[in-house]
């Protein structure tokens, strides 16, 4: 059984996994407005990935015996100056959600619930490759600023981005 507290918490991140979903397909949409269709596959798989990490905590909710309770989610950001400006805010967002792991995962020690640690650590492996691919992405966009072509050759790339298994 769930303790109140890190059900509440754990729905909370059922929640920021969700807006994260909602955020990457505002992403997407964005770059589909730049005609940078590679980058729109790539934020529409991240957000399909989203809505999967949200699934987990929904199942562990439910596994635990504790209740799913779904809050309401903001509108998403829309528009960013620039192709680099949108991946830095995914990067951001990105180290903000590993925050929120860490301090669920500090919640789940100080409780002594051991399931739970278990199950973060599912998310604490998976944010450190979700920093990783978008800071890749970052820094490359920064190399190439003043080179348009390299962001043809990138979004080529990105394009060729597959879904990736369910865990
Ligand atoms: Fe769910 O990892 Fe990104 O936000």
């Amino acid at each position: 059984m769930l303790a109140s507290q890190m059900e509440k918490a754990l729905n909370d991140q059922l929640n920021a996994e969700l807006a994260s979903d909602y955020l990457y397909l505002s992403m997407a949409a964005y770059y589909e407005s730049q005609n940078l269709e590679g980058f729109a596959k790539w934020m529409q798989l991240q957000a399909q990935e989203e809505f999967a990490h949200a699934m987990k905590i929904y199942t562990y909710i439910q596994t635990r015996g504790g209740r799913v309770r779904l809050g309401a989610l903001e509108a998403p950001q829309s528009e960013w100056d620039s192709p680099l400006a949108a991946f830095s805010a995914a990067l951001e967002h990105e180290r903000m959600i590993t925050s929120r792991i860490n301090a669920l995962v500090d919640m789940a020690n100080a409780e002594k619930d051991n399931a739970t640690h278990q199950f973060l650590m599912w998310f604490v492996a998976e944010q450190v490759e979700e920093e990783e691919s978008a800071s890749r992405v970052v820094e490359r966009l920064k190399l190439m600023e003043d080179a348009p072509g390299g962001l043809f050759i990138m979004d080529r790339e990105l394009g060729s981005r597959v879904a990736s298994a369910p865990q």
